[in-house]
């Protein structure tokens, strides 16, 4: 019944930066070729979200809009085009772009789609949004997913299907931070069985490098943190030492590390976005070998500045976005991962609300008592 016409249904709008989220009716469009509409099943809040919600872009930010882009849907409808799913499928969207036709989605060694480069608002192929409130003014979409809504319209190349008796709330997520932390270990760092890794943040990226390491037969992996609490929750994905800076007294954590691993960590990964701490990972790696991954997006926009010797010494630095993760190919071995008990994702979703409620979720996250909240539709 509401195949061809668009939807009025719920969206949490945000209509400035930092500003609470309000439920508003909001119309859906119909989707166009290579779109695909589907029914929001659950989502969940990531810390990217946060920094857009903040108003990152421009002094003023891009408002109003309907953030979130960690999500599980089912299909309501298909534009013209789209052959790869059906009505009633049950897709996880990521905002990275695969269109698997393109020079990068076809190398085995790149995840960066080049038909459809990251950034730009509005859908990939036409930079327009499918969003209008109940004035009929443009509500702006959020990274090419716009979750926090009933119903939101998604490009097949930020789509893929999923088995539907995977359960929801695993993969809502499997749609952003938790593939992006396993993907920097099992494809950036391409983690070796027996190897030592420091991880600078316990947070869920964090976590989630932790995880994949793990999986990767890692035979050491040191959790950095000032937050106490971090080292028993580590424990659950795999952290097996911990080191606090604050109980180092006047010893540089770099020097910690080199002895506990005799004499670098093979892989350091850096998890919270700040040049100094990215510096201190680079510092932390074995000379010859040691290989740093930042996943930190700098929270102030502070260049990085290398030490030339350390790299004279043969390391290697780099970053990757989405953990170099392949969406459409990889998403669906991480699931039957999970199917098969070898991957954890049960100790990610520490809170659950109501879409209703879904400003408790930001409260959360900000707070920093949440890992994943899931938000229920
Ligand atoms: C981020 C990566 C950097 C740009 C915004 C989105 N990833 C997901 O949270
Ligand atoms: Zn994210």
């Amino acid at each position: 019944k509401t195949l061809g016409k668009p939807i009025k249904c719920k969206g949490a709008v945000c209509r400035g930066a930092g500003e609470a989220l309000v439920i508003e009716e909001i119309e859906v469009a119909t989707p166009k070729a290579y779109e695909v509409r589907i029914k929001v099943l659950c989502t969940s809040l990531c810390h990217s979200d946060l920094t857009y919600w903040k108003g990152l872009e421009g002094p003023r930010g891009v408002f109003p809009r309907i953030f979130g882009h960690e999500a599980v849907g089912m299909v309501e409808s298909v534009g013209d085009n789209v052959v790869e799913v059906k009505e009633g499928d049950i897709v996880i969207p990521f905002f990275h772009p695969n269109c698997e036709e393109c020079w990068d989605c076809k190398s085995k060694e790149s995840n960066i789609c080049s038909k459809f480069p990251f950034g730009g608002l509005g859908m990939p192929r036409d930079g327009t949004s499918r969003f209008t409130d109940s004035k009929g003014e443009i509500v702006h979409n959020f990274i090419k997913v716009s979750s926090f809504i009933e119903y939101t319209v998604v490009d097949i190349c930020n789509l893929v299907k999923i088995n539907p008796d995977f359960p929801l709330d695993k993969a809502c997520l499997l749609s952003c931070g938790v593939p992006t932390g396993i993907g920097a270990a099992w494809k950036t760092a391409k983690v070796k069985k027996g190897s030592t890794v420091a991880i600078f943040g316990l947070g869920a990226i964090g976590l989630a490098v932790a995880e994949g390491a793990r999986i990767s037969g890692a035979a050491k992996i040191i959790g950095i943190d000032l937050n106490p609490q971090k080292f028993k929750l580590g424990s659950k994905f795999g952290v097996t030492d911990f080191i606090n800076p604050k109980d180092c007294g006047n010893r540089p954590v770099n020097e910690v590390i080199k002895e506990m691993t005799d004499g670098g960590a093979d892989y350091c990964f850096e998890c919270v976005g700040l040049a100094s701490l990215m510096n201190l990972a680079f510092t932390s790696c074995r000379n010859g070998s040691g290989k740093t991954i930042i996943l930190g997006i700098e929270m102030n926009g502070t260049p990085l500045s290398l030490g030339c010797y350390e790299l004279l010494r043969g390391k290697t630095i780099t970053g990757s976005i989405f953990g170099g993760i392949k969406a459409k190919t990889d998403i669906p071995i991480l699931a039957q991962s999970y199917i098969d008990k070898e991957l954890h994702l049960d100790d990610f979703i520490t809170h659950e609300v109501n879409f209703e409620d879904i400003n408790e979720a930001f409260d959360l996250l900000i707070q920093g008592k949440s890992l994943r909240c899931i938000i229920w539709m």
